[in-house]
């Protein structure tokens, strides 16, 4: 129900300076009055006053109005700031359940600013990105998103085919207007595979630029003994992985984050990749595959002084994935395009690598962009239904034709919110914080 009146706690749950209660709805000021020493409601104003409950005073607070079409909501919003003991804020809190305020879901002020044309859905993400930011690159890009980056990127093409759908229209409903452009499989058929192409390189730039925002998880594999847990160690600048010469010394995975001048890894130390009769090293060895199998990036280690069929065969497994060969031990024999010493913390060709690898894809902060998992979901799930078109278009008749285009359409439509999915809103707005 959007006419009731919500409130929740907007600050952190903790003792501080202030904490601040929010309400949205028809009742908001009407509840103010009845609980305050605030009688003349001035909106869009701060107002200073005392809160009451049965005659007793709770609280000193400054009081903010906002009117609706002027507030976060769209609805009329109070903003009750308070001293920001835990027990004061709920007992504010309380106060107003008890006039008639129902406890706000976590984000139903952001849903109820969506669902009231104030903002769309993909600003919506932004928002949540933007409280769960915990890195520069994750704020701008959250800010891009606020100000209608997904929108500005996603518009021009959602345009074009809704021009081209209503000329297919036309044309199907209307056959005796010759006079109407006709939409053939050779006239739409450019359309499309421009199509295709932008949906592909806005799906790949995605993807680039959440490596960029998230940072890379990243393994570290080789057969036993090559320097593994010390290149973890150079890399994290601090000794967290055992490091001896006795091969199979490392079998639990060892997690480490780090932060290079391009890129962030999310890095992953693992046990010794060779055959084993050892249970416990056996059981490192499964668990290093399973790694494996989620990384973006595999660095594979090898001993540059002593390069056998093991290295090989683990070269030849992973060919195919997005995989770098680093020659460790270089104080002994230099060899390979990537030679580091791990043991002597000489690791800057590995580095110097990666930050060249991402150098470019930094710079995609600056561009329009899809922000998130959902966004490119939706994306991919257009881009299939244009495929299966283009596939199509030459066989079959044009009203088939044009539900695939209309498929792909609404997935457009779906991650600015324009069409409205009840449960897709529900879902999303649950992600968010209590109070936003
Ligand atoms: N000379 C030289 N020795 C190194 C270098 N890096 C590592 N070592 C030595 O190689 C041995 C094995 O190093 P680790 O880092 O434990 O190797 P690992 O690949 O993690 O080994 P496992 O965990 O057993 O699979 C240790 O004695 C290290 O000191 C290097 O760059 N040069
Ligand atoms: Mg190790």
């Amino acid at each position: 129900m959007l006419n009731d009146t919500i409130c929740a706690i907007s600050t952190a749950l903790k003792d501080g300076a202030i904490s601040i209660v929010r309400m949205s709805g028809d009742l908001s000021f009407d509840i103010i009055k009845e609980i305050s020493d605030i009688k003349d409601i001035k909106a869009n104003h701060i107002l200073y006053g005392h809160i009451y409950d049965e005659g007793n005073m709770i609280d000193e607070v400054l009081v903010s109005f906002f009117e609706a079409g002027r507030s976060y909501t769209r609805e009329n919003m109070v903003e009750i700031n308070c001293h920001g003991g835990i027990y004061v804020t709920r007992l504010i809190l309380n106060l107003l359940l008890k006039k008639g305020c129902r406890l706000a879901e976590p984000g139903e002020f952001t849903k109820r600013a969506y669902l009231n044309g104030r903002i769309d859905l993909s600003k919506a993400d932004s928002v949540n990105d933007l409280i769960k930011a915990s890195s520069a690159i994750q704020a701008r890009s959250a800010i891009r998103g606020l100000q209608g980056s997904v929108e500005r990127l996603i518009m021009p093409l959602m345009d074009e085919m809704k021009d081209v759908i209503s000329m297919i229209e036309v044309n199907i409903d209307y056959p005796e207007y010759e006079d109407e452009k006709q939409m053939s499989s050779e006239v739409i058929k450019p359309y499309v595979a421009s199509w295709i192409s932008k949906a592909e390189e806005m799906i790949n730039k995605a993807e680039r630029f959440r490596v960029i925002k998230d940072g890379l998880d990243t393994v570290i594999i080789g057969k036993p003994n090559v320097g593994k847990s010390s290149l973890l160690n150079a890399l994290l600048e601090k000794d967290k992985a055992i490091v001896t010469d006795i091969a199979g010394t490392t079998r639990d995975l060892v997690e480490g984050k780090v932060n290079l001048k391009n890129i962030s890894l999310n890095l992953i130390d693992t046990a010794g990749i060779h055959e084993t009769g050892e249970q416990i090293e056996k059981i490192g060895i499964e668990k290093t595959l399973e790694a494996i199998e989620q990384a973006d990036l595999i660095i594979l280690v090898v001993d540059a002084s002593d390069i056998t069929d093991e290295d090989k065969e683990l070269m030849e497994r992973y060919k195919d994935r997005n995989m770098i060969i680093v020659h460790n031990k270089s104080d002994l024999n230099k060899t390979g395009e990537i030679a580091i010493s791990a043991l002597n913390k000489d690791i800057s060709a590995l580095t110097d690598y990666l930050n060249r690898k991402y150098e470019n894809d930094i710079s995609l902060v600056d561009e329009d962009i899809l922000n998130n998992e959902r966004q490119i979901a939706l994306m991919k799930r257009s881009l299939e239904e244009l495929k299966h078109m283009y596939e199509h278009i030459d066989y079959d008749a044009i009203d088939m034709i044009v539900t695939d285009l209309d498929s792909a359409y609404h997935y457009l439509c779906q991650i600015l919110g324009k069409e409205y999915q009840e449960d897709l809103i529900d879902h999303m707005f649950r992600n968010f914080c209590l109070g936003k």
